[in-house]
């Protein structure tokens, strides 16, 4: 197929199995490539970012994305693999992910909840939450994408630790935010674009989740996952809703990506990979390449807009 360039990463891969890819790739690659540890999780897992930047001297733009912040969503993490391998395969023979090495560094974290990830592979599949204990309740588990300081624990999370939208005790409070904040924070003057990956309903969303404010770049935003979208109907056939979080999904405060936005990063995203519903988080390994490959093209042309913008 030349639409996956002869890629075959359909399958699904345990934390073991992807520390070990993604430190491949970095001995691999090590001129394109480099391995940086920013934190570890509650578990003590680490929290490992892949840096992808073209064979060219330092530049002064880049772009983050983070796979996994959800343990069940398994096509997340896929991505974030995928992306590596075409970023390192397809570089000087693509001209949108040469253009996008060239101009940018790009920082991958190929699995922001490692715990939570571990435990659907080893107990329970449908888990959402990272795997953090506390004193008080028997309840385990954070929403990493409830705990950023972003309108904190309002509607749309709970203050209960037995939910699955749990918003955790304070903002910040688990290792793995701490992690991004952190690395985000002194990064923020080079990090341009944000994309958070997850799964599943099919949409390419911006902020707010947090309220139903716009942005003041709300058109911009909403023209360029308009793009992706209109992009990923024409060539795989398939719907993807787009717009501002809180009016496309729901309202859901304290996520990564309008903490970033409120940073000063002016395009953030989080996309919702496959399906729609039909299989849900169990999405079968056959589908792996088809749905990210449009992830791929939405991020490139995503990607490549704004950096004709800040050009
Ligand atoms: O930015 O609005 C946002 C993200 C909203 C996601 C969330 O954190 O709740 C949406 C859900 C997700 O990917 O976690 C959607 C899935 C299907 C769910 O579990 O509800
Ligand atoms: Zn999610």
């Amino acid at each position: 197929d030349p639409k996956s360039g002869g890629m075959t990463y359909e399958r699904y891969h345990s934390l073991e199995d992807i520390y070990y890819l993604i430190n491949k790739t970095s001995q691999e690659h090590p001129d394109m490539t480099k391995l940086i540890l920013i934190g570890s999780s509650f578990e003590k897992n680490p929290l490992y970012l892949l840096k992808l930047s073209g064979r060219r001297g330092p530049v002064d733009k880049a772009m983050w994305m983070d796979c996994g912040i959800h343990a069940r969503e398994w096509i997340s993490p896929a991505f974030c693999l995928w992306f590596i391998k075409y970023a390192v395969i397809f570089y000087k023979e693509n001209p949108d992910i040469t253009a996008m090495l060239d101009k940018m560094d790009i920082y991958i974290l190929p699995v922001m909840n490692p715990d939570g990830y571990k435990y659907t592979w080893t107990t329970n599949r449908m888990w959402r939450k990272n795997r953090s204990v506390r004193e008080g309740t028997s309840c385990v588990g954070v929403d990493l994408n409830r705990n950023f300081d972003a309108n904190w624990c309002t509607a749309g999370a709970s203050s209960n630790p037995c939910s699955d939208i749990y918003c955790g005790q304070y903002p910040e409070s688990e290792p793995e935010v701490q992690a991004v904040t952190k690395f985000l924070r002194a990064h923020k003057d080079s990090i341009k674009l944000y994309f958070s990956m997850h799964s599943y309903s099919q949409m390419l969303l911006f902020p707010y989740s947090y309220t139903h404010d716009q942005i003041p770049n709300h058109s911009e935003l909403f023209d360029l996952v308009k793009e992706a979208a209109v992009k990923i109907r024409r060539h795989y056939k398939n719907v993807y809703h787009f717009g501002s979080g809180a009016k496309t999904i729901y309202l859901a405060p304290g996520g990564s990506d309008d903490w970033a936005y409120d940073q000063g990063i002016l395009y953030s995203f989080t996309f919702e990979l496959q399906d729609r519903g039909r299989y849900g988080f169990l999405l079968p390994p056959n589908l792996i390449s088809v749905a990210c490959n449009e992830a791929l093209a939405a991020v490139k042309i995503i990607s490549m807009r704004v950096l004709e913008k800040l050009h």
